[in-house]
């Protein structure tokens, strides 16, 4: 993650019209077009995806906005509204892993992944916005790939379908970024629709849309944005993905999504204590992602809380990737009226999710903020969200 000043939640992105007149004063001609994609909450299921398993998340409306033009040289030139980078200009050819440094790594990282699948790539100019929370488990990161994905897509007529545009901003962020990380930000972002979560499988990546309205059961879904900022290229998401794959293999599967809950009884006697709690939160959160799904059809999403909770204490006890702030903001939203919590997102830092009675609203903003004043912790960005669009063109 780049160092750079976040965008914040309230940091609304300009419009459209504007972007397109900033990316003409600051490159000389008007765009080809303007593209935005989202950052995207998980509802339920995390680490769950490099495991082949289930996940349960949703398209938010923050979103990056790319304005992009085509150049006939292969010079590429990337400038954000954000951050203290400036201009970066640099070659098609001279992209390769570690070349980028900062938010340039997930564009140039996109590029270079589009030509490793052999398509013609041109120059570009490119203007970033972002109003996705940088930092904050809310996939900033992917928001910006996947705009810049789709909108290389559509300028290249490569025509990729979202599964391939998911695999390619997935080797930009293993590759050329350096985080190991799955495919559920990207399929969010890309296959994201209003009202709907994202029931993906990620052993083939088939996407079922969930309806998924608070609004109807009388609850919103705050998120705590606890300000704890993480990365996925730092050692802990790869030392639990590596956990699982050992675990995996001592259990002679291909991958954890093969391991039932009536399995775990036999898994404590082949694994150490640590790998077997790192396999049982996928197990079960695997588990929890398929009775989340069935409990939204049957009873809606007042039925979900107890699953949310459960999430939670597995991440935090099991997995071991929640962090003082993040099991406060639960606690204490939890003791404050919320129906269910859990940290969203890879974790060691970033955001949680509260299932939240509208009349609750303003004890459980309160109570949060009190909490982490009184623990000496910055201030947390508390904000609602719901299910928005995937990424498309917008301009
Ligand atoms: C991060 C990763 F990018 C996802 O692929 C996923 O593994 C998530 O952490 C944890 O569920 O957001």
């Amino acid at each position: 993650m780049s160092a750079a000043p976040h965008p914040t939640a309230d940091s609304a992105a300009p419009g459209t019209q504007d972007l397109a007149a900033r990316f003409t004063r600051e490159f000389g001609a008007a765009p080809a077009g303007v593209w935005q994609a989202p950052g995207r909450v998980n509802l339920i299921g995390e680490h769950t995806d490099y495991n082949e398993g289930f996940v349960l998340p949703f398209a938010i409306d923050r979103t990056a906005r790319v304005a992009v033009g085509i150049r006939q040289d292969s010079t590429v030139r990337l400038l954000s509204t954000y951050g203290d980078q400036g201009m970066v200009s640099t070659t098609l050819d001279a992209l390769e892993p570690g070349s980028a440094k900062g938010w340039t790594k997930y564009p140039l990282g996109v590029m270079w992944a589009l030509r490793e699948r052999g398509i013609k790539v041109p120059g570009i100019d490119l203007l970033l916005d972002s109003n996705v929370p940088l930092g904050a488990g809310l996939s900033s990161s992917h928001a910006i790939e996947c705009a810049v994905v789709t909108a290389l897509n559509e300028l290249t007529g490569a025509g990729l379908a979202a599964e391939d545009m998911v695999l390619a901003t997935q080797r930009a962020e293993n590759d050329f970024v350096g985080a190991p990380t799955g495919i559920m930000d990207q399929s969010a972002s890309l296959r994201g629709a209003k009202g709907h979560a994202v029931f993906l499988d990620c052993r083939d990546q088939n996407a079922t849309l969930v309806p998924f309205e608070t609004e109807p059961a009388g609850l919103i879904l705050l998120v705590i944005d606890t300000k704890v900022s993480h990365s996925h290229a730092d050692g802990g998401y790869a030392s639990r993905r590596a956990s699982c794959e050992l675990g995996a293999e001592v259990m002679g599967v291909k991958a954890l999504r093969d391991v039932q809950v009536g399995d775990l009884e036999e898994a404590s006697g082949l694994l150490d204590e640590v790998t077997f709690r790192r396999v049982r939160h996928v197990v079960t959160e695997n588990d929890r992602v398929l009775q989340t799904v069935e409990r939204l059809a049957a009873e809606g999403p007042a039925a979900i809380g107890t699953l949310l909770d459960a999430s939670h204490a597995s991440m935090r006890d099991d997995f071991e990737i929640s962090c003082p702030e993040l099991d406060l903001a639960v606690d204490t939203s939890r003791a404050s009226g919320a129906i269910g919590a859990r940290m969203t997102g890879g974790g060691f830092g970033g955001a949680a999710i509260a299932l939240t009675p509208v009349a609750s609203e303003e004890k459980v903003r309160a109570a949060v903020v009190s909490a982490f004043a009184e623990a000496g912790y910055a201030a947390p960005d508390i904000f609602t969200v719901s299910p928005a669009a995937g990424a498309m063109r917008i301009a």
